[in-house]
């Protein structure tokens, strides 16, 4: 389940982190344009309305039943946004929570079934007491995960109180792979197995093996859905992303904490100790692995010193592009919605707040009004998607560096980058490995070759690559400061 099918030179997945699906049916046509293959949905099940806090974002990871109506918006709603989007080539992969159900205490979800975590009564799918991991799965008192370096309790027993599924059973694989065949008889075409570190893996396997086909209305006959499991591992706890890999891809956490602190300049890092970047440093094979610079996690609750997010907003660009100019792993590019930190020793106390609306209802989208921020519009980003579906295929080349903060590199003969992230403006003559012509710089500018275009007056214009490959490239630092190139 680790091939991903995408339209012919396409490649990158956005997270529409909270975006109603009517809102996701309209942008698909920005992404399809943009080159974009597929979005990351927020979970679609029925999911427990959260009023103390009011409405956190994280009340839709504490599943009521399989049922489709939640704050994105109505079972129709949904498959018309997967038909629409499927339509312009670019495809929907959903948060999968299959791992739990609610936390403790009782109610109704967001499409009317009650439940009752105490009971571990969810009569909406249904599943019973029976269904659910206890004292003789789980070995720990409280029935919580008390030490991450028990893989036993790292299965069986409760994340954060979330009552936690019997996912060797048949009963239980049949209602989670049925919800899933469900989506995919839809037209849905991934997944996001959230909290698949919890999940044993030949459970998830046998869960995955009654999977059918993608549906063959969008997709080649015999296409299987596309699997990224979320498995947090620094290589520090008993259970590692590789028991996973054989399944489906693995979400690599490394990455955005390595770029992070390289950007960041933390820890005596360096742009230049990029060039062996991927299985070099210890991650995942790129093949296997699942990256991002930040997630919805990561950006509130990751360690806020190494993870960069839109909050800083040109360390971002930097780490950003080199993610989409690099050659590892499968990239996603992360949306956001903002919301006022409130940062107490080291932890953000506002986290848990939900997407711009009220009353636990959400706005319509508006990029760049200050509520939704939209990263995948960015022009530095969503030019260097571009970059990377040019250059899709094609090995990294043509590496130099000045052993600090200033590095280059192409993707032979199909882009080249050039990163300046130290003092003042670095100017040379670089050999690009580019076909002679004109380009002009994807950072600033909005088209790659002339006329280049000014977004605003930003765009650095126009390069001349000789018959050689060389070209003179000047960098400012500061703002942008890097120059991306490409056929
Ligand atoms: C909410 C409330 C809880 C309440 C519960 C039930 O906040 O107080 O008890 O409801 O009523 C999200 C929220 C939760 C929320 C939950 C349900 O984040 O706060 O609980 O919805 O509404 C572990 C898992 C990983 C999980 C992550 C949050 O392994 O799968 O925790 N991520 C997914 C989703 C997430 C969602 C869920 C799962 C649940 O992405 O949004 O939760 O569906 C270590 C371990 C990790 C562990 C983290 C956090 O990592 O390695 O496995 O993740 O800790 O516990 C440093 C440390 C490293 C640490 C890392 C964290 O690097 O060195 O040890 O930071 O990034």
């Amino acid at each position: 389940f680790g091939t991903y099918y995408c339209q012919s030179g396409r490649d990158v997945v956005v997270h529409l982190f909270e975006w109603k699906w009517a809102d996701i049916q309209s942008e698909c046509s920005w992404l399809a344009e943009h080159g974009y293959c597929a979005v990351q949905v927020s979970p679609p099940m029925e999911h427990r309305i959260v009023t103390d806090p009011p409405y956190p974002w994280w009340q839709r990871y504490q599943p009521v039943s399989y049922s489709m109506n939640s704050r994105s918006g109505s079972e129709q709603q949904f498959r018309d946004m997967v038909e629409a989007c499927n339509d312009l080539g670019v495809y929907i992969y959903i948060d999968d929570v299959i791992n739990h159900m609610t936390g403790g205490g009782a109610g109704v979800g967001s499409d009317g079934s009650s439940f009752d975590g105490d009971a571990r009564d969810y009569p909406g799918v249904p599943f019973g007491p029976f269904d659910f991991n206890g004292p003789e799965q789980c070995p720990t008192a409280s029935g919580e995960i008390e030490d991450y370096g028990d893989p036993i309790q790292v299965r069986n027993c409760m994340l954060v109180g979330l009552r936690d599924l019997r996912g060797g059973t048949a009963y239980v694989q049949d209602q989670t792979a049925g919800y899933m065949n469900k989506l995919i008889d839809w037209g849905v075409a991934g997944f996001r197995l959230d909290a698949a570190k919890h999940m044993w893996p030949a459970d998830v396997s046998d869960t995955f093996a009654k999977l059918h086909d993608l549906n063959a209305q969008w997709f080649p006959s015999g296409t299987k859905a596309y699997v990224y499991q979320e498995v947090i591992d620094w290589g520090s706890e008993a259970v590692s992303g590789s028991e996973y890999t054989g399944i489906g891809r693995v979400t690599e956490f490394r990455h955005g904490k390595n770029i992070g602190d390289v950007v960041r300049k933390n820890f005596g890092q360096r742009m230049s100790y990029l060039s062996n970047y991927g299985e070099g440093w210890g991650q995942l094979n790129g093949l296997d692995a699942f990256v991002f610079i930040d997630n919805h996690d990561t950006q509130r609750t990751g360690d806020l010193n190494s993870i960069l997010t839109f909050r800083q907003s040109n360390m971002y660009k930097i780490a950003n592009a080199f993610q989409l100019a690099w050659q590892y792993g499968h990239v996603r590019i992360m949306s956001s919605y903002y919301w006022q930190q409130d940062i107490q020793d080291g932890r953000d106390h506002n986290e848990w707040i939900g997407p711009p609306g009220s009353g636990g209802s959400t706005s319509d989208v508006v990029c760049f009004d200050g509520d939704w921020i939209c990263e995948h519009r960015w022009r530095q980003i969503s030019n260097m998607v571009r970059f990377h579906n040019v250059a899709l295929g094609y090995p990294v080349s043509n590496w130099w560096d000045n052993g600090g903060d200033r590095i280059a590199f192409g993707r032979s003969g199909r882009g080249f980058i050039v990163i300046n992230n130290e003092n003042g403006e670095l100017s040379q003559s670089f050999s690009t490995g580019l076909p002679e012509g004109q380009y002009c710089d994807v950072i600033t500018c909005d088209n790659n070759r002339p006329p280049c275009g000014d977004s605003g007056g930003a765009c650095r214009g126009e390069f001349s690559v000789d018959g050689s490959g060389q070209a003179l490239i000047t960098v400012p630092a500061g703002e942008d400061p890097m120059v991306a190139l490409h056929v």
